[in-house]
């Protein structure tokens, strides 16, 4: 007999109703878009969070703008950044959850080479390629087991620590230098390859001492106040040398203060205001109102992000995410339009030629590594932090160099310790 339905049968009929429903509109739809998620890893808190969120923000832009040759392809394209906290540990646990969303093909980062070896290790094992804006340690790229996923569009410390002995040598005239290293695979590795430059220039290397101090010096500073050093050079990240920086000129340090590019930031002047002013140091990311493809990328990065200036790095993450979009395009085309795999992403990347972005045109070697990249040696000379990005630097020397590889090969085969020693053979090139 029928008779009026209790209410719960009514309720589960009402649901299977609308799920059948949702089936068939499923059903009827063309498939959804696969999506291609790029990646990247920086520090997004802490104390070098302005290098990082920069790094970021460079990639972000780069994905909002430039997708379209993948969207064309019928892709979604989504940016994920992961905050690394500037820590070893927190990018590797970052890099397993990376390499286990098969949807991301690509990361953009580190700002560390201390985090990003590590974590490339663990991308390497998925076969997901990197690409870094800013690590400079040579083994970011010199490494057997991840050549074909680790990539830069930076320069190298085995050349940068070199390039800054040779100005603080013969253009500073310097007889004594103290080196301070931050006891990072960074710091001590650009420390170490400007003291040993250094000293094979005649320079005497009164100390290298190695510490992770970052609030108080006083104990470091006591002896260098009495040893007189011309120069005190500093390897590691603004967040510290900042501070080392203040406390030497509060101690009545005069010596010149040097260092390289992790010490370029606007935070640097933020924290040790008039004691940055006068600081010289070298670096791989010259300032971006000098890249003559660069004008859009500024006026376009000060609007999305309401900034009056551009923070270092920034412009060489958009150069980074130019690449894998390059890459991840040509992956997809090689592939017949179909979803590449990573590994396919990845020979694509560095298979990357003569392409153009907004930190120049950038050709990678077999090792990753840009043929020829530029390293500056820039002046701090104002202490108003929002002049850092514009006039509050003064480039002194614009330099450019081949990779160790690229200069390997175009060395003659009598001249072949090129190859063995890289820095030396690029330092007989130095204008
Ligand atoms: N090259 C400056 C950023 C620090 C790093 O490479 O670890």
């Amino acid at each position: 007999m029928l008779g009026k339905r209790p209410a719960h049968l009514l309720r589960v009929s009402t649901q299977l109703a609308v799920i059948g429903a949702m089936v068939f509109v499923a059903a009827c739809s063309p498939a959804a878009a696969p999506t291609i998620k790029i990646a990247s890893q920086s520090p997004l808190s802490g104390k070098q969070a302005s290098l990082g969120t920069a790094i970021k923000n460079g990639a972000a832009l780069a994905v909002k703008q430039l997708s379209k040759s993948i969207t064309d392809l019928g892709f979604k394209v989504e940016f994920v950044p992961f905050d690394d906290q500037a820590t070893p540990d927190v990018g590797v646990a970052n890099a397993q959850n990376i390499v286990n969303d098969a949807s991301i093909l690509a990361v953009v980062g580190h700002l560390n080479s201390g985090v990003a070896i590590p974590s490339s290790e663990v991308y390497a094992k998925s076969d997901l390629a990197m690409v870094s804006p800013a690590n400079t340690n040579p083994k970011v790229t010199d490494r057997d087991s991840t050549h074909l996923i680790t990539n830069r569009v930076c320069g190298r410390d085995d050349i940068q620590g070199p390039v800054g002995a040779k100005y603080v040598a013969t253009v500073l005239n310097a007889k004594t230098v103290y080196v301070i290293t931050d006891k990072t695979a960074y710091g001590d590795g650009v420390g170490n390859a400007f003291a040993d430059a250094v000293k094979g220039m005649g320079v005497q290397v009164l100390g290298n001492q190695a510490t992770e101090e970052g609030s108080n010096f006083d104990a470091i500073l006591t002896p260098i106040a009495a040893l007189n050093p011309d120069v005190i050079y500093y390897g590691g990240i603004y967040d510290k040398g900042a501070v080392l920086f203040k406390q030497a000129r509060e101690k009545g340090i005069k010596s010149q203060l040097f260092g390289a590019d992790g010490l370029d930031s606007s935070d640097l002047v933020k924290i040790a205001g008039d004691a940055s002013v006068g600081f010289i140091f070298t670096t791989t990311a010259g300032p971006s109102t000098l890249f003559p493809d660069a004008k859009q990328f500024i006026t376009d990065f000060e609007a999305e992000y309401k900034v009056d200036q551009v923070e270092t790095y920034a412009p060489e993450a958009y150069a980074s995410t130019q690449v894998v979009i390059a890459g991840i395009t040509k992956a997809i085309k090689d592939n017949g339009g179909k979803l590449p795999t990573r590994k396919q992403v990845a020979a694509a990347i560095r298979a990357t030629s003569g392409l153009k972005t907004v930190v120049g045109t950038l050709t990678f070697d077999a090792n990753g590594d840009p043929q020829i990249a530029s390293y500056y040696i820039e002046k701090v000379v104002s202490s108003d932090v929002a002049l850092y990005g514009t006039t509050g630097k003064s480039p002194l020397q614009i330099l450019t160099f081949p990779s160790p590889l690229t200069a390997a090969a175009s060395a003659p085969a009598a001249a072949g310790t090129a190859a063995a020693a890289p820095a030396a053979a690029t330092m007989a090139a130095t204008p």
